[in-house]
């Protein structure tokens, strides 16, 4: 059976970004194969945080993902630093990983530019732990944006290069080379005031991006606002980057083909119009996940309880390879089972 591995950073308010290119794979996920997600608290500790807020905002995305539709009977969904294993097997792939490969990286680029006080050690090194949330699971599959693809890249070489310098033979202590698996439509949601640059948890002010636990009315008023072109045309290509993004988002949201999209808009008239389409169809979509995302909330035990139990499911795969890792890398005793 395909197993599907992807992290979610534990930021609370997602965007209809994470939401289209991320969350609705997940769920789907669990109808492919065995879908095992995580909350990322470890990732998140590489940026400037506050220490109260980051438990909160882990249970904030916990339910925004079971509203969604995890089912955690149906996936394995749990708190990345419940696993240890991850971290373990994170130092380990150093010693296949190049500082110049890090440091090269677009994500680190910007996010370091940001940082005012201080450009951590663990923002260099948080594709390395990326790589180990999935390797760890021997995951073959990583439903995440098309942002993730250097990252995706890196963790597919760690595993490649792995292989040659430990397994060279192949075989059971080999770990699994995974597939970047990107949705056909929604891959890159762009920013509603600025369509050149993608829809961001951090850049640009809250008008350019549609949280999904936005009211009807605020995701209404964000999709009028949306920057478009003084032409009036609904046509796509690269010149019209703003109806680029609706129709692509109004495709996403009702989850037909582009040219569906386009041909539903045959009759409309202009650029007002088809923004009323687009919002109607987003607050369609992402009514029930705000409904039902109160309830979860609200009961923090049960929240808790559903990671803890997601918690030790995942430790027993991620045991497993990291033993093997361990053991094919002449760290520790050697494996007896
Ligand atoms: N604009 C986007 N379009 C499609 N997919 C997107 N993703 C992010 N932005 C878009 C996908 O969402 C998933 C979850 O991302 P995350 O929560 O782990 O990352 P994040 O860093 O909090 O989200 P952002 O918005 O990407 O934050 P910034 O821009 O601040 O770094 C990932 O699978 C991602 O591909």
């Amino acid at each position: 059976m395909t197993r599907i591995f992807s992290g979610i950073q534990p930021t609370g308010r997602k965007h209809l970004g994470n939401y289209i290119g991320a969350i609705r794979q997940y769920v789907a996920g669990q109808d492919r194969g065995e879908a095992i997600y995580c909350i990322v608290d470890l990732h998140a500790v590489t940026v400037r945080y506050e220490p109260a807020e980051l438990r909160e905002r882990v249970l904030d995305t916990a339910a925004i993902l079971l509203a969604a539709g995890l089912d955690p009977d149906r996936c394995i969904l749990f708190r990345q630093s419940d696993v240890e294993e991850h971290t373990y097997l994170t130092w380990l792939l150093t010693s296949v990983t190049a500082v110049g490969e890090l440091d090269r990286m677009h994500q680190f680029k910007s996010k370091s530019a940001a940082q005012r006080e201080l450009v951590s050690a663990g923002l260099l090194f948080y594709p390395v732990l990326m790589a180990s949330d999935v390797l760890v699971y021997r995951a073959d599959e990583v439903p995440v944006g098309e942002d993730q693809r250097e990252h995706i890249e890196l963790m597919r070489e760690s595993a490649r290069r792995y292989n040659a310098r430990f397994v060279p033979d192949g075989g059971p202590k080999s770990l699994v080379v995974p597939e970047h698996r990107i949705p056909q439509v929604g891959a890159r949601i762009m920013d509603l005031q600025e369509p050149t640059r993608k829809m961001s948890t951090t850049v640009g002010p809250d008008e350019g991006r549609v949280y999904v636990l936005d009211e009807p009315d605020d995701i209404l008023k964000k999709f009028k606002r949306a920057v478009t072109d003084s032409e009036n045309e609904i046509r796509i290509g690269p010149d019209k980057p703003g109806v680029t993004n609706l129709v692509d988002i109004l495709a996403a949201a009702r989850d037909t083909t582009v040219e569906e999209a386009l041909a539903s808009l045959e009759g409309a008239r202009g650029y007002g119009d088809l923004k009323v389409a687009v919002a109607e169809a987003v607050i369609d979509m992402l009514a029930p996940v705000r409904e039902r995302y109160v309830a979860l909330r609200a009961d923090e035990a049960a929240l808790e309880a559903i990671l803890a139990a997601g918690a030790e499911k995942a430790r027993a795969i991620a045991q497993d390879t990291l033993l093997d890792v361990r053991d094919a890398m002449g760290v520790g005793p050697g494996r007896t089972a």
